[in-house]
Formats: C-alpha cells, sequence, structure tokens
C-alpha cells in the first residue's frame, strides 16, 4: 500500500490575504504550485510550508493553521527578518543567480547564510512533529537543500525524495559558492535527487566526486551508509487540464474578445515572471529587430508580453521592470500607428481562463530563457493547441527543450537568430505546424504531471528499500558483542584480514598507507592468540617490510604468495610472469597520457593505478585500458580486475577465496572464522568461506559477506574488543 507523503516546499500552495479582519485564502500560481496540485489532490498527500503571511500575532497563527489543516496544509512561519535573508536572501540572491549562471549577480553574505540553515533547521523541527517515520517525504527545490541532512540526522529511516526545480550549475560554477559542501551534504541527505534533465544530475554527480570523492555506478553513490541514487525526471503538466480548456465557456468567451481585439492580426505570444533568468529583454530586442528588417508585418502582428510580477523586493527584479517598461516605451514609441501597438504589455497575473485563451489564440510562443531549470509554459503552450496551428520557439538553455526538439531551438544571446526564428515562425505551413504540434503533444501527454510524480515516488520507494536492506546488514553493537564472545568461546579461530581500506584508510599512493604503531600492536596482541591471517593484494616485500616480525601468515598479491609462521614464502601453483613485457608497454603507454597515474609491478601481476589522476580522465582511460586490456588477454590464462581506482591484471584462477581455503586445508579444524575486507577482491574470499563463518564488509555496497560496518576504524575497534 502506498505510504502516506509530505510535500515540503518553500511555499504552501495557497495565498493568504486578509481584508476586514477575516483570512482570505486563495489558490497561488507558479510552476509548482500548479504542477504538483493535481497530485496533490488524488494521493493521500499533506503540505509543509511556508505560510507566505506574515504575522507576529500567535492569534491569527492559529487561526491560519487551523484553517490550513482542514486542506491538509500545514505552514510553518516565518519572520520578516528571516524571509529577507533565507528567502530573498540566501534562496534569491545567491543561490538563484549562481544556478541560473548570472555569477555577477551572486551576493555571498554570511548572515543570508546562517538564516538559510536556521530556516532549514525550522522546516525539520515541523517535519518531525507531524511525520511518522515511514511515511514519505518528497523536498521541493533551492529553498531547502540542507532539509534532507537535517532530516536523516534525526531519523535515518525516513525515505526522503529531493527535486530540484532549477538547473544544477556545472563544477566551474557550484565551485564558488563558500558554502558548496554543505548544501552538497544536505541534499545527499536524500535516498533519491532528482532533476529536470540529465544534464543537471550529471553536473551534480560531477560536484560529488570532485567535491566528497563520491564515484557513482549507475548514477548510484555510496555515501555514508547509504545509497542515493541521482536521477532525471522532466517534470510534466496536467496535460488534460490545457487540452480541455479551450472548450470551457469561459475560455471561449475570453477567446473571441481577443480575437475581436486582434482584428486579425497574428499573436506572438511571450509569459514568464519577471526574472532576468528569463531573458525579456533581449527577446523585447529580438522583436524590435524583427520589426525593423520585415516591415511587411508592420500593423498585422502583435507581441502580448505577459509579466507576471514577482520578488518585487529584490533590488535586481526592480532594476530589470524599469528597463522592461523602457524597452516597451521605447519600441511602442518608434513603431506604433494610430489603431496599431506592436506590444500589448500586462505586468499582473492572469486568471486561468485567460492564460489558457492566449495560448490557444497565439501563432507563435516565443520563449526564449537565458537558463531555466524547465519551463512549463512551453509545454502548456503545445497541451493548448488543439486547433494545431502555432508554432513554439523555444531556447536551447530551457529544460524543456531537451524534450521538445521540434520546437524551433534558438540561442538566447543570439538576437538574429530569434528574429529569424520569428519570420520563419509566421512563415510556416499549416501542415508543419501540425505535424511538430502532434509530436510534441504525444510526448507531454504521456509523460505528464502524474506520471512525473509517480515516477519519483517510485523510485523513492526502490531506493529506500534498498537502504533499509542495507541497515539491515549494518553491524550493530549487539552483534559485535555476540562475535567477540563466540571468539572467546572458541578453540582454534582463524582470522582472514584484508589490509588497505580494512585496516587503514586509503592512501594517495601504497607506500603511503604504512601501519600506525597502534595497529601494530593490536594485530601483534591478536596474533599471539589466534591464527591470524594478513590477506592483501599487495606485493610480498610490502607485508615482508611492515609486517615480518610479527606473529602473522601473510597472503600476497591476491594469494599468489603465501607465507605460514615461521616459513619462507611460496606460491600456491606454479606461476608465471613472463607475460608481464607484454602487457607491460602498454600500461606504460596509459601513464603517459594519464598525469597523476603509475604503474605498480608485482612478481605475478601488474596494476595501473589512477586514484592521483584527474578523475574524468581517469575514468575515461579505465574503460579504454580495460577494453584494450580484455583484447590482447583473450587467449591467455590471465585476469583484468577493475578495483577501487586501478586496473590489475593477473593469473587467472589466483584470488583470496582460493587462498583462503588453502590456509583452512593446512591446519587443525578451526571452530571460528572471521574474515573481513573493503573491495571486491574480497568477495572471493566472502564466497568460499562456510555460511557459519563471520563475514564483514568495509563500506555499503551489495556483497556476499553476512554484515556491513561503516569504515576500518569499526573493524578496529571490532578487533581490539577481541584483543583484551
Ligand atoms: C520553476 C523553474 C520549472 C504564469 N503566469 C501565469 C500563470 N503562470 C503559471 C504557468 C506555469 C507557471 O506559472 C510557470 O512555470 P515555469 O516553469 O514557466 O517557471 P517558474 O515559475 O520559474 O518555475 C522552472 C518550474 O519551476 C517547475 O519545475 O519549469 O524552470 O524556474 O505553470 O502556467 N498562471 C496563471 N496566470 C498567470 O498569469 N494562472
Amino acid at each position: 500500500m502506498q505510504k502516506r507523503m509530505w510535500i515540503i516546499s518553500n511555499r504552501l500552495p495557497v495565498h493568504i490575504s486578509k481584508r476586514q479582519g477575516e483570512f482570505i485564502y486563495t489558490k497561488s500560481a507558479g510552476g509548482l504550485a500548479t504542477g504538483l496540485s493535481s497530485f496533490y489532490k488524488t494521493h493521500a498527500s499533506q503540505w509543509i510550508g511556508w505560510s507566505g503571511y506574515l504575522t507576529e500575532s500567535s492569534a491569527d497563527k492559529e487561526r491560519i493553521a487551523a484553517a490550513l489543516e482542514k486542506e491538509s496544509a500545514f505552514p510553518v512561519f516565518l519572520s520578516r527578518r528571516e524571509i529577507e535573508n533565507y528567502y530573498e536572501g540566501f534562496s534569491n540572491k545567491t543561490i538563484w543567480p549562481l544556478f541560473h549562471y548570472f555569477l555577477e549577480q551572486v551576493i555571498y553574505d554570511k548572515r543570508y547564510w546562517e538564516t538559510y540553515r536556521r530556516v532549514n533547521q525550522r522546516f525539520c523541527d515541523r517535519i518531525l512533529k507531524v511525520a511518522k517515520p515511514d511515511e514519505h517525504i518528497w523536498i521541493h527545490d533551492y529553498h531547502l537543500m540542507l532539509l534532507p541532512a537535517m532530516l536523516r540526522e534525526k531519523n535515518p529511516q525516513l525515505k526522503i525524495g529531493f527535486f530540484l526545480h532549477i538547473p544544477f550549475p556545472s563544477f566551474e560554477v557550484f565551485r564558488t559558492l563558500p558554502w558548496r559542501s554543505e548544501l552538497m551534504q544536505g541534499m545527499l541527505g536524500a535516498d533519491l535527487i532528482g532533476f529536470h534533465t540529465h544534464d543537471y544530475a550529471r553536473h551534480f554527480l560531477s560536484a560529488a566526486s570532485r567535491l566528497l570523492g563520491l564515484e557513482h555506478v549507475l548514477m548510484r553513490l555510496t555515501y555514508e551508509d547509504r545509497i542515493v541514487k541521482v536521477d532525471s525526471f522532466p517534470m510534466g503538466i496536467d496535460f488534460a487540464k490545457f487540452e480541455q480548456a479551450p472548450e470551457k465557456p469561459a475560455t471561449e468567451r475570453e477567446i473571441s474578445r481577443i480575437q475581436y481585439r486582434l482584428g486579425g492580426q497574428k499573436l506572438i505570444l511571450s509569459i514568464d515572471r519577471l526574472d532576468y533568468s528569463k531573458g525579456i529583454l533581449q527577446r523585447l530586442e529580438a522583436f524590435h529587430l524583427f520589426l525593423q528588417q520585415h516591415p511587411e508585418y508592420r500593423e498585422k502582428v502583435t507581441l502580448l508580453l505577459l509579466v507576471v510580477p514577482s520578488r518585487s523586493r529584490v533590488e535586481s527584479y526592480r532594476q530589470l521592470k524599469l528597463k522592461v517598461d523602457s524597452i516597451v516605451g521605447r519600441i511602442n514609441g518608434e513603431h506604433a500607428t494610430i489603431g496599431w501597438t506592436p506590444i500589448w504589455y500586462l505586468y499582473r497575473s492572469a486568471p486561468f481562463h485567460t492564460l489558457s485563451a492566449m495560448y490557444h489564440l497565439a501563432d507563435v510562443a516565443l520563449i526564449t530563457p537565458f537558463r531555466d531549470g524547465m519551463n512549463l509554459v512551453a509545454k502548456e503552450f503545445v497541451a493548448s493547441k488543439t486547433n494545431r496551428r502555432g508554432v513554439l520557439i523555444l531556447s536551447e538553455m530551457a529544460g524543456a527543450a531537451a524534450e521538445l526538439g521540434e520546437a524551433l531551438l534558438i540561442n538566447p544571446f543570439n538576437i538574429d537568430e530569434i528574429a529569424a526564428a520569428l519570420a520563419k515562425a509566421l512563415e510556416m505551413a499549416g501542415e508543419e505546424q501540425s505535424r511538430r504540434l502532434q509530436e510534441m503533444q504525444s510526448k507531454i501527454k504521456r509523460y505528464d504531471v502524474t506520471r512525473w510524480a509517480q515516477d519519483f515516488v517510485d523510485g523513492l520507494q526502490q531506493v529506500s528499500e534498498q537502504n533499509a536492506g542495507l541497515r539491515s546488514n549494518l553491524m550493530t553493537s549487539e552483534d559485535e558483542k555476540k562475535i567477540v564472545d563466540r571468539f572467546r568461546r572458541s578453540k582454534n579461530p582463524t582470522l582472514f584480514l584484508d589490509y588497505d581500506g580494512t585496516l587503514v584508510p586509503f592512501a594517495r599512493t601504497p607506500a603511503q598507507a604504512r601501519p600506525p604503531q597502534g595497529l601494530l600492536d593490536l594485530l601483534c596482541r591478536l596474533g599471539a592468540q589466534t591464527r591470524l591471517v594478513l590477506i592483501s593484494g599487495r606485493r610480498k616485500q610490502d607485508l615482508d617490510e611492515w609486517f615480518a616480525d610479527l606473529p602473522l601468515e601473510l597472503s600476497a598479491e591476491h594469494g599468489a604468495w603465501i607465507k605460514r609462521k615461521g616459513e619462507d614464502w611460496t606460491t600456491i601453483e606454479p606461476l608465471t610472469g613472463e607475460w608481464k613485457s607484454d602487457i607491460l608497454p602498454i600500461l606504460e603507454a596509459t601513464v603517459a597520457r594519464t598525469p597523476g597515474s603509475f604503474v605498480e609491478d608485482k612478481d605475478y601481476s601488474l596494476v595501473w593505478h589512477y586514484r592521483k589522476a584527474d578523475v574524468g580522465l581517469g575514468q575515461i582511460r579505465a574503460r579504454e585500458l580495460t577494453n584494450e586490456l580484455l583484447y590482447m588477454t583473450a587467449n591467455l590464462n590471465l585476469q583484468v580486475m577493475e578495483g577501487d581506482k586501478i586496473i590489475e591484471i593477473k593469473n587467472a584462477g589466483i584470488n583470496k577465496g582460493r587462498s583462503a581455503l588453502f590456509f583452512l586445508a593446512q591446519a587443525v579444524e578451526t571452530d571460528f572464522i572471521l574474515a573481513a575486507g573493503d573491495d571486491y577482491t574480497d568477495e572471493f574470499l566472502f564466497k568460499v568461506l562456510p555460511p557459519a563463518a563471520t563475514t564483514i564488509k568495509v563500506g555499503f555496497r551489495m556483497t556476499e559477506a553476512r554484515y556491513n560496518v561503516k569504515s576500518h576504524q569499526q573493524v578496529r575497534q571490532l578487533l581490539e574488543k577481541m584483543s583484551l
């Protein structure tokens, strides 16, 4: 059964005002509110967000909260100061311009940041008061990027989804933000992070890799003790609502009214919130250029410019308004004739039936944002075209362009191109208009807002189930106690311990991962009481240098070499390293083209390390090299293995599992086995051990091991307890 869903966004989808002492509640416009409202109604959803109403009176707050609760909405009340710093400040003067690539508009102010964090915490507290641990929480947009991690910290079991409605910028832009890591970690508190397009998801993954060293496999990151899935979900619209609207009497009346006013002129439509990211000024300049280049269209075309007031308390928006006023005035002044005004300029929000009439009537929709997360207006225009007449001119910088390839796509910075597209659109044959619209309509209809939301919720359910599975594998302190107990009671215990990543963290070069004295003491104590085998991929020289004097048994090069207590190194079977001279030149050529990478030459294997290379380049070269090596070694008895920032070539059939079985066969029957390892080479070990063995995987990847632990520290802690 579908669990209850909490929708969290900066604003509740209602507008509250007070008239003659009475509160009035109306539905609010805007991409998110419009898009989600139909989903919200059909699912058992509850909404938490800022009320949008400023009041310090507790009586007012109570009245509002009581009225909204009936609509399943729960308000968060914010003060004037909080709105200034969190909403107008950090959200709209820092993140918004930065994520839309307007670097010169970004204000970096510590007070904004601190309030942003505080308000996110307020939302967190509010949610925790009402939401149950097994319910879904879907957080929306850039105002609340810290919220997922805040919630996760308080309640690790919550199923948290986060969707960003604006673009996620390229890393080169994102990195300028002083609080970039905090925002990143905040979002990573979610199980599922959604974006409108694959490009934004790609940018996010690149930032996660560069800032936090997190690598993804098929867009899944392993972060702390969870999987975080990153994906694109292009937001849709309520298609049916826009498709049916032109037949509604109110819309029909509006259509006739506008048609009468147009008197046969062609209509170009421009609709957006007043925002510098929407490219309104350049759009007007392009229209101006079009009129200059095409005098034949004078008195034959009108640009209907609907600009919806937005963020009018932010200075840059006020400035923009003045500029729009002035350009419209200039163009109208220059081109108007008695009876013809080239631009009908409406600075207000229009009721739905008027909006729908405009969409339905327009010959051209001119949508030219510099950057836009998605742009729902483009989709709404297409959906309203029941008569299949009209042309969409769309900026290639809008997320919607990824889906609407049949539009006339333009670069919004190229005014000549926009003017030319206008001419092309106005002259396009009816048949072609119809074909393009039909193709776009079928896509928008298929993936409408309900499907979008359902897809996201299904995705969230899937990842959170996997995470619950991982959590049940997590070694608890209770488990630890039992393991220590069984170990103490056993007569002939055997421990197999991997070294790098299991007993010490990864270092930038293999030589830097020298064991600290504390670890040597621990191994010494344990080795004195029990049979302890260090089973590593390292060269035997490394193990000798560090561990020769300890009471341990050793296995080097993934089991190619073994050394029993008091004996010399020997191989399990006769091995050869002759093949190395053929493979080494290939690895050296890769090193030459990949700065920061190097080759490790072992007796019976070769390893190419790329931990220190540029992340992207390293990945590309690793793929190239693997392909080449697989081809080269096809007829040899060799194995090519991709590990954690390494590619290793070694004799086939040699692995840690085989080595462990060799050790087990050589001794009196053991009555307790513990094996710990962190990477795929240790999976061979986990696989061959008997079911009663205690197998421990360091890190949170899928594994054959019984337990997952967070880090090498937890392994050390367990061993410490065992050694007492
Ligand atoms: C953000 C992202 C992303 C507009 N004017 C009127 C009116 N609207 C409605 C439209 C449409 C919505 O507002 C605008 O949505 P957009 O997507 O175009 O733009 P943003 O508000 O900037 O939204 C954007 C969106 O979030 C969703 O993820 O697409 O990229 O910036 O639905 O119909 N509605 C009415 N009167 C108006 O005058 N009734």
